[in-house]
């Protein structure tokens, strides 16, 4: 018979045994590489790694009935890599679903929404409509998630894409944004910057208290796959710019962009984007931190900085998916999410934090993994439970 001594002993091995496994390993952190290595990328390529490879191992110890494998998962792959061909069948597909009519919204809620005019107007609506319940809160890395999974799955259903959604990895852009391969203007880019416009002064911005100078744009796109679509809703909120009196007014002009260095070189380096993955050990802290919320220094995080970087109409907060680059700069920040995640899946898997109001105000309850997420005329609405894991539920990619 066994005395307590060797018993205790056990119990101490194996949880030391746990402590070095996959699951359990502790995730690392920015102190873990050199101040060069996290801005040329070198820290952010390692732990992404790191996060593939503890998703692999994660899949691996499944129930055996999922029927979404490490193998079988879409692979997202970052614009750039993409062949020239399925570039432009990624772009032919964007601008399929600003022809096709809306699929949704009926006939009795037409005279409520006059600017939708498309299935992509949907998209735009709705996030219009729910903006303020999917910024700083609970669900802002969840919705955003699966808004362009939705949205991923438009353009193969309605409009024949085969590929699969890509995303925009800004901080490879930080050095010389002008420079970008994504907004070259050539029919396999994602359209130009907007035409520029000169003698513009800086702005100071009221809800973030910063004042910055204007970009390298400013006016509509004008060669490549956009440059000639209409945009129909918004603006609501863009400053030195006539915004529409109500939320779904028809305000049919070009798309504009005003691409701006300073935003992402101050927001949107491998630096911000390593200090955000690293730096955040919880949910709270790390979407405070992607927002720019809660802090006096990082007003904008990696979210508005790529909102802003972009400019013109991806600087607007409610009808910025009007630019179909939204969907692979949300992209990028699910893929910063599901990293993060990934980096230490045991204790984060099912991280949740916050309520359903932008910074609680109104004040609402706590959400849960129970609730429920609006998706309006975008799609029915979906269990927070159900989009929580990129391999469970309504979801099955990873990003490359
Ligand atoms: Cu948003």
């Amino acid at each position: 018979m066994r005395t307590s001594v060797p018993a205790l002993a056990l119990v101490a091995a194996t949880f030391v045994t746990a402590q070095v496994g996959v699951s359990g390993a502790e995730a690392p952190k920015t102190s873990d590489y050199t101040a060069s290595e996290i801005a040329d990328g070198t820290a952010f390529n390692n732990v992404s790694r790191m996060a593939l490879e503890n998703m692999q191992w994660n899949t691996y110890h499944r129930n055996s009935t999922a029927n979404c494998t490490y193998e079988t998962a879409d692979r997202r792959q970052e614009w750039r890599t993409l062949d020239p061909a399925t570039r432009k069948s990624f772009t032919n597909a964007a601008t399929c679903l600003m022809k096709l009519p809306p699929t949704h919204m009926t006939a009795a809620d037409a005279p409520f929404y006059p600017g939708v005019k498309s299935r992509y107007d949907e998209y735009v609506a709705t996030h219009i409509n729910y903006t303020l319940q999917v910024h700083d809160t609970a669900d802002f890395f969840a919705w955003h998630r699966t808004f362009i999974h939705f949205w991923e799955q438009d353009l193969k259903n309605l409009c024949g894409y085969t590929g699969v959604l890509p995303y925009w990895n800004w901080a490879l852009d930080a050095e010389a944004l002008q420079d970008s391969p994504l907004f070259t203007g050539d029919e396999f880019s994602l359209g130009s910057n907007g035409v520029y416009i000169a003698n513009r002064t800086d702005t100071w911005l009221a809800v973030q208290d910063v004042t910055v100078p204007p970009g390298l744009g400013g006016g509509c796109v004008h060669s490549g796959p956009f440059a000639n679509v209409t945009v129909d809703l918004g603006p609501l909120d863009l400053p030195n710019t006539k915004n529409v009196n109500s939320s779904f007014q028809y305000n049919p002009r070009c798309l504009q962009r005003d691409l701006n260095p300073w935003f992402v070189q101050n927001y949107n380096t491998y630096t911000n984007l390593t200090a955000t993955l690293l730096d955040n050990i919880y949910i709270a802290d790390f979407q405070a931190a992607a927002q720019g919320y809660n802090s006096a220094t990082n007003k904008f995080g990696v979210h508005g900085g790529g909102h802003w970087s972009t400019g013109g109409s991806m600087a607007d907060f409610h009808s910025s998916p009007a630019d179909p680059l939204f969907f692979l700069h949300h992209g990028m920040m699910d893929h910063l999410y599901t990293t993060w995640v990934n980096l230490d899946t045991y204790r984060r898997q099912n991280a949740i934090s916050g309520t359903s109001t932008l910074g609680n105000s109104p004040v609402s309850p706590e959400m849960t993994l129970n609730d429920t997420l609006p998706f309006g005329f975008v799609a029915n609405n979906v269990r927070f439970a159900d989009v929580i894991d990129t391999f469970g539920g309504l979801l099955c990619y990873r990003y490359d």
